[in-house]
């Protein structure tokens, strides 16, 4: 049995995907014969009540120079951090000379609203070609992964921070302690981590199993998350659930003792517990749920595939990965995949191996129907996409469930 990655308890898995491959992997088709697939296998521990992968690709294949996701490609997304940079700056940064370090800065999506307000910044962004975005910008960055050791040498360097930021990376690291560690050294008397990443329990009642891919090694919930951190002498003061990716959710984290319990951290542990996040059976029943959503998919797209209609995918999403491959969907059923990042274009889709092309082929001759990889991002997507729909297009979603609209 594999060992919980947060307290070493041994937990039984609660759903195999198959074998998945890299799902930031996008490849040429000379390179589909060395393509590297792992088990995407995940499970509950019934004691930290951590969800966690039980198996992840080491960190340097899924996080290199060649990284394909940059954070800039969601306008949504640019509004959404400089509303987050905003809140620090207005309610955090108290301080004489304040410093902010954003763990996983990618293309300085955040860090450049303090850059721009002058303050002091540093990011941390392992994945050099995203950080040489941010570099170009005049953020900044270093190129390395955050850990205990890494955080002895910022504070050498730079001394104590304000305020210690991440979004959507702490689901990633799987040596959480570490990192833990180091942010309990890392930040000053008064300073605070923040940080979301996808909500365990929107994934639950969304069925959203495609957040679950090799590069997110943890699913968090506030009690889970609150284990961890107690364990290194912190605590979780504060909760704000957050309207992004699906639903997330963003946990501000102080020295033990340094800070005020929010109402809002107190009300969704409880939440969780009338959610059922700390049982078993509700990951049993979240399986179920992944298997009905994985048939009514296929079979509406096997449908329209008789009919002879056209199918093509909405953005190239890490997540579609996890979509494609367990599902079975390859080019027979999505003629190819429409995406706006240029490092992914002209390539195939990981395993899955659908052809991604640029944005014009897809408005340049609208098909009959687009797969919706990028749901978290439809609101969005719908507001630019009025052509599409005024053509007879018609969206396929998969997250809350299954449907044509
Ligand atoms: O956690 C992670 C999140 C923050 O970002 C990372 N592990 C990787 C990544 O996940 P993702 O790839 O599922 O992210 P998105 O933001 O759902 O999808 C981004 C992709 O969608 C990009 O390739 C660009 C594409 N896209 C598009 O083609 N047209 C996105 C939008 C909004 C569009 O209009
Ligand atoms: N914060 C951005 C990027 C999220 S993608 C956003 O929300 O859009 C995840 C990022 O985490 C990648 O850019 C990856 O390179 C980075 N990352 C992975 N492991 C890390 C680590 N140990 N320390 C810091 N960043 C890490």
């Amino acid at each position: 049995m594999p060992q919980c990655l947060i307290c070493q308890t041994d937990y039984e898995p609660f759903i195999s995907f198959g074998k998945m491959p890299i799902a930031n992997g996008f490849l040429t088709e000379k390179e589909f014969e060395k393509e590297y697939f792992f088990e995407l296998k995940t499970g509950f521990c019934p004691k930290c009540k951590m969800v966690q992968l039980v198996e992840q690709p080491d960190r340097e294949m899924m996080f290199h120079e060649n990284y394909a996701f940059f954070s800039s490609t969601s306008a949504r997304q640019v509004i959404h951090f400089k509303e987050f940079a905003d809140l620090i700056a207005e309610n955090y940064l108290n301080s004489d000379d304040p410093f902010v370090v954003e763990l996983g800065s990618n293309d300085g999506i955040m860090l450049q609203h303090f850059k721009g307000a002058g303050l002091r910044h540093l990011g941390v962004e392992p994945s050099a070609n995203v950080a040489a975005v941010a570099i170009e910008k005049g953020i900044a960055t270093i190129s390395e992964f955050f850990d205990e050791e890494l955080a002895k040498k910022i504070i050498a360097e730079h001394g104590q921070a304000d305020a210690v930021l991440a979004a959507n990376v702490m689901c990633h690291i799987p040596y959480l302690h570490s990192v833990a560690a180091g942010i309990k050294l890392l930040l000053k008397p008064d300073g605070v981590l923040m940080f979301e990443d996808p909500y365990l329990g929107d994934i639950v009642e969304k069925t959203s199993y495609d957040q679950i891919y090799d590069e997110h090694a943890f699913y968090f919930s506030v009690a889970s998350v609150s284990y961890l951190f107690e364990e290194h002498g912190l605590e979780v003061v504060d909760v704000m659930p957050q309207n992004v990716h699906g639903g997330s959710m963003r946990y501000v984290i102080a020295h033990k003792g340094a800070k005020d319990i929010s109402a809002a951290a107190i009300a969704q542990r409880k939440k969780e517990e009338e959610l059922g996040l700390h049982l078993p059976e509700t990951f049993e029943r979240l399986r179920r749920n992944i298997e009905t959503s994985r048939d009514k998919l296929v079979e509406i797209l096997a449908g329209l595939k008789k009919e002879g209609k056209r199918v093509v995918g909405y953005a190239a999403t890490s997540k579609s990965t996890t979509v494609t491959n367990y599902c079975g969907i390859g080019p027979e059923l999505v003629e190819f995949i429409s995406d706006t990042t240029p490092i992914k274009q002209g390539k195939y889709s990981p395993g899955a191996h659908i052809p991604v092309k640029v944005y014009e082929e897809f408005c340049g001759n609208y098909p009959e129907y687009a797969l919706l990889f990028g749901w978290n991002h439809a609101a969005e997507i719908m507001a630019k996409e009025q052509k599409f729909m005024e053509s007879g297009g018609k969206w396929i979603i998969y997250v809350p469930e299954v449907k044509i609209c």
